[in-house]
């Protein structure tokens, strides 16, 4: 299924008149304070956040899936519910695969489809934290840092067909996290667990398209819990840096333990030029894969200051590829992600307002107070209208989830794919 024009104008109708007047208000108030609001609307129109695969039927925990209604069974479906997001938000404009489970029976379909709703492939991931009913070898005791040659060859062999399935749809890029670690202490020799694990990335590198990059994800602990082998963005950083210039780091928000500072790792990764790939989530404890926003709204947006610094200065860092990683257990999966895109969008659009050359006087007079005035002023600004502006020309909806439900987007999925059709992979 998908939306037309028409739709989607409709059910803006009766929200332009109240939205022109938000907006007109927002903007005159942002050029009176000397920003310039077109710019800021460009920026925003332009940034755009992949949607995984897997992401778009119910999540699950270890004590129970419940699905939702109408998933998406293929991997055409899963293209076009993607294509509905982006249809309202225009800010989800790239998919993002996961291998074995979204291999495309027809290329020049699957590439016609997501062309169709203005979707590009993102980095596409592998997967060696499970076992597939082909596999000779089995990941139990780990993939690219496993003692088993056998096993490592196995692991490293099937990154490298990703890349090609990825390169054969216009992918640009990997992502490998591994589930690789030890539960117990003993279990594992560091030292070898990391170099089997640096050598098994260095051959995927080497398979490499020239204009492709590696992004390496890291992770304290799950489902291993007294080791991972790449546990932090140190460990990330040093491979990548082993590797090559191609290879970077890959942040996911849901993997670093309690209070950790994600802000100064972005920073300290953008000032290296090795931040390559994003995942946004927000949690409570630890890899929680909540919506984004919905739980840290600003430290989401401390993130994004580091970001945008980032983007303006780190030129040798390349431009990074976003992506949401979270689970939708409660939710219409569709809707979770709807919300995460405003989220993100509003982190970033608060992180433009914030006044650079003002903040840069203050902490060089050690002003604290004045610092802290700064940023706070920037994150207490209320941008929905310049994100619902942005929308709107663009020919999305103003309130998309209001959209959503006006347009009965979940029912006409269900009445298409019936109640029982259930999201395949992870
Ligand atoms: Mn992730």
């Amino acid at each position: 299924m998908r939306l037309n024009e028409e739709q989607v104008f409709n059910a803006n109708t009766s929200h332009v008149e109240n939205h022109n007047k938000a907006f007109n208000y927002l903007s005159e108030k942002l050029i009176a304070k000397g920003l310039n609001v077109d710019l800021i609307l460009q920026k925003l129109t332009t940034f755009q956040v992949a949607i995984p695969s897997w992401a778009l039927g119910a999540g699950g925990t270890r004590f129970g899936r419940f699905s939702f209604k109408g998933e998406p069974s293929a991997l055409e479906q899963k293209i076009d519910d993607v294509g509905l997001i982006h249809k309202l938000t225009k800010t989800a404009g790239a998919i993002s695969l996961h291998i074995p489970w979204d291999i495309p029976q027809n290329y020049n379909t699957v590439k016609e489809l997501a062309k169709s709703h203005d979707l590009i492939f993102d980095a596409v991931n592998s997967n060696t934290f499970q076992d597939q009913k082909v596999s000779k070898e089995s990941y139990k005791y780990g993939s690219l840092s496993n003692y088993n040659k056998a096993v490592r060859e196995q692991a490293i062999a099937h990154n490298k067909e990703v890349i090609d399935i990825g390169n054969k749809l216009g992918s640009k890029s990997i992502t490998v996290w591994l589930a690789d670690g030890a539960n117990f202490p003993g279990q594992n020799n560091f030292q070898t667990a990391l170099e089997h694990t640096q050598n098994s990335l260095k051959e995927i590198y080497a398979h490499l398209p020239e204009d492709w990059k590696m992004f390496i994800e890291y992770k304290p602990y799950e489902p291993n819990f007294y080791s991972t082998v790449i546990q932090d963005w140190g460990t990330s950083f040093l491979l990548a840096n082993a590797c090559g210039e191609k290879a970077y780091t890959l942040v996911d928000l849901g993997h670093h333990l309690p209070n950790t500072n994600i802000e100064q790792i972005v920073a300290t990764l953008m000032s290296k030029g090795k931040l390559g790939g994003f995942h946004f989530n927000d949690s409570k404890y630890g890899d929680d894969d909540l919506t984004v926003g919905s739980i840290k709204p600003y430290a989401l947006f401390l993130i994004f200051n580091a970001l945008v610094y980032g983007m303006e200065h780190n030129t040798h860092n390349p431009y990074p590829s976003w992506m949401i990683d979270a689970s939708h257990n409660l939710k219409d999966p569709l809707e979770d992600l709807i919300q995460s895109l405003e989220a993100i969008q509003e982190a970033y659009a608060k992180a433009l307002l914030l006044d650079q050359k003002a903040l840069k006087i203050a902490q060089k007079e050690n002003d604290v107070v004045g610092c802290q005035e700064i940023i706070q002023d920037a994150y207490r600004t209320d941008v929905r209208p310049l994100l619902a502006q942005m929308r709107y020309k663009s020919g999305g909806a103003i309130k998309p989830i209001d959209a959503y439900r006006t347009l009965q987007v979940r029912n006409k999925l269900i009445k298409e794919r019936g109640s029982n059709s259930i999201a395949s992979g992870l």
